[in-house]
């Protein structure tokens, strides 16, 4: 990793003791402590008053056992978890993640990021984590069901509209928040709307939500290329992952006249030279829960499917990594930028390695941190708040616009906080202090907290 600024450095080592076993949440400490430096020099209160060490211990830590049985009777056991992280701004809010990687490093890092993804929004929500070592792969709807059932029967007590509001992220859509809802509804006796996001929008979910992380990656992907005098018509773009997030950011880029030559999983890549079919993607990920292997072979010819492969050795104009932690490394990086790759946008959460950042913004690619491109699925989070506590539910197209406009509203931010450091069009100082600063002022204003 870059080397810090010498007395950040002192922090950072401190931090690293304090949490050892983690080095994804080291790896996001990393990030954010690496663009501070200058803010740090010029705001002498935010180190007297120890922000950076409060900002990196979060508030709260739940671990709890998660009992349930499978579908033969067997008993299994997993564990949950649930960071809460800052609640300067406004509730505790983030996704919950289930899937066999989960520990508490992992939930860290995304509580920790969550927290100045969320001040950049500039929307009244703090920041948290939670999930599951639990794999939904394979697993009955009855299963699932059951243990979402005996996860929310613990974490209940923690969460409520104005404490700690969860949604969805990896392993976590409507199917398993639908059983997180109707537990905390059944066990608290309330229709208490607002306590989740990301619900279905027969039963207080908000529209857009489900597409709004995928398309807020876009409009944001499109305001950095408006910077640079470009637009998204005609661009070839490689997108990995085929989760939530990938199939949203495929079906906004197609809308925009890009051309989506291929996406993942966990088990392979599928190239597909004109194009992919969106209907069968959609039909193949989200309707029948396949594989993409599925996709290509129900696509014949026009597809290859490469078991175990990446999609970043396609050539390509743009990359959106849109899976998962780490998945996009400094050869990544190399190979995309010597197949004349001009932007990279980050769907998922630090997706990029550090190096891989590195290189990059060396060799001038236009670079979009997940806190500020993939912030739009939780900022639809907070307009659904917005509904629920008005009882009021809206349009696709007002949703969509408020989300577009939000989205704007953070390129610019990021944007402009670059320029007046002097690091024109990096937009990871410009994330980072623009988010830091937002969290850290409200802070000072409440005391020592
Ligand atoms: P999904 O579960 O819907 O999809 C995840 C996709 O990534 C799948 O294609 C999955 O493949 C792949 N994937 C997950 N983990 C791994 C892994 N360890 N190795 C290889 N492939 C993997 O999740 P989302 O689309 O919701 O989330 C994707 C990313 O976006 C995550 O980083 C998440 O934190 C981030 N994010 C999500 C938001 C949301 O609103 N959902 C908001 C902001 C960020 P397979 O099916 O084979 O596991
Ligand atoms: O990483 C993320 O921003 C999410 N998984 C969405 C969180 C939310 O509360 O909508």
């Amino acid at each position: 990793m870059p080397i810090l600024d010498e007395k950040v450095d002192l922090l950072y080592d401190a931090i690293v003791r304090r949490n050892p076993g983690e080095p994804e949440f080291h790896q996001a400490v990393h990030g954010v402590l690496d663009s501070l430096g200058a803010v740090l020099a010029k705001e002498s209160r935010l180190a007297r008053d120890r922000m950076i060490e409060r900002l990196c211990e979060p508030e709260r830590q739940i671990i709890f056992r998660v009992p349930w049985q499978n579908d033969r009777g067997e008993v299994q056991l997993n564990r949950g978890f649930q960071v809460e992280f800052s609640s300067a701004l406004g509730p505790y809010k983030g996704g919950l993640r289930f899937h066999p990687s989960v520990n508490l490093g992992i939930v860290k890092f995304l509580g920790f990021t969550q927290v100045f993804k969320n001040a950049l929004t500039g929307m009244p929500i703090g920041g948290a984590k939670g999930g599951a070592d639990f794999d939904p792969k394979g697993k009955s709807d009855g299963e699932v069901m059951r243990f979402c059932q005996s996860f929310m029967t613990e974490l209940y007590r923690h969460l409520g509209e104005h404490t700690d509001v969860p949604a969805g992220d990896i392993g976590v859509g409507e199917r398993e928040l639908g059983y997180l809802f109707g537990q905390y509804k059944r066990i608290t006796n309330r229709y208490e709307s607002g306590v989740l996001t990301g619900k279905g929008p027969a039963w207080g979910g908000s529209l857009v939500r489900k597409e709004a992380t995928g398309f807020g990656a876009v409009f944001f992907a499109e305001r950095m290329l408006e910077a640079r005098g470009q637009t998204l018509d005609g661009k070839t773009c490689v997108v990995s992952g085929s989760g939530n997030v990938a199939l949203h950011a495929i079906q906004k880029l197609h809308d925009r006249g890009a051309r989506v030559v291929a996406c993942s999983d966990s088990d392979g890549v599928v190239h597909d030279r004109d194009g992919l079919d969106l209907a069968l993607l959609f039909q193949v990920k989200e309707d029948e829960r396949g594989r993409v292997s599925d996709y290509a072979e129900r696509r014949g010819e026009r597809a290859r499917f490469t078991r175990s492969g990446d999609v970043w050795s396609i050539p390509c104009d743009i990359a959106m990594p849109c899976a998962t932690q780490n998945e996009l490394n400094a050869r990544d990086a190399a190979t995309l930028i010597q197949n004349g790759c001009a932007l990279v946008v980050e769907g998922a959460n630090m997706p990029v390695t550090p190096e891989g950042v590195a290189r990059l913004l060396e060799a001038g690619v236009a670079f979009g941190p997940g806190k500020a491109a993939n912030a739009g699925g939780v900022a639809t989070s907070a307009l659904e708040m917005q509904q629920n506590a008005s009882r009021d539910s809206w349009s696709f197209e007002h949703t969509e616009g408020r989300l577009a406009a939000i989205m704007g509203n953070i390129h610019r931010t990021c944007f402009e906080t670059a320029e007046a450091l002097g690091v024109p069009g990096n937009y990871v100082v410009g994330a980072n202090v623009a988010g830091f600063l937002r969290v850290a002022r409200a802070m000072l204003a409440l005391g020592v907290i």
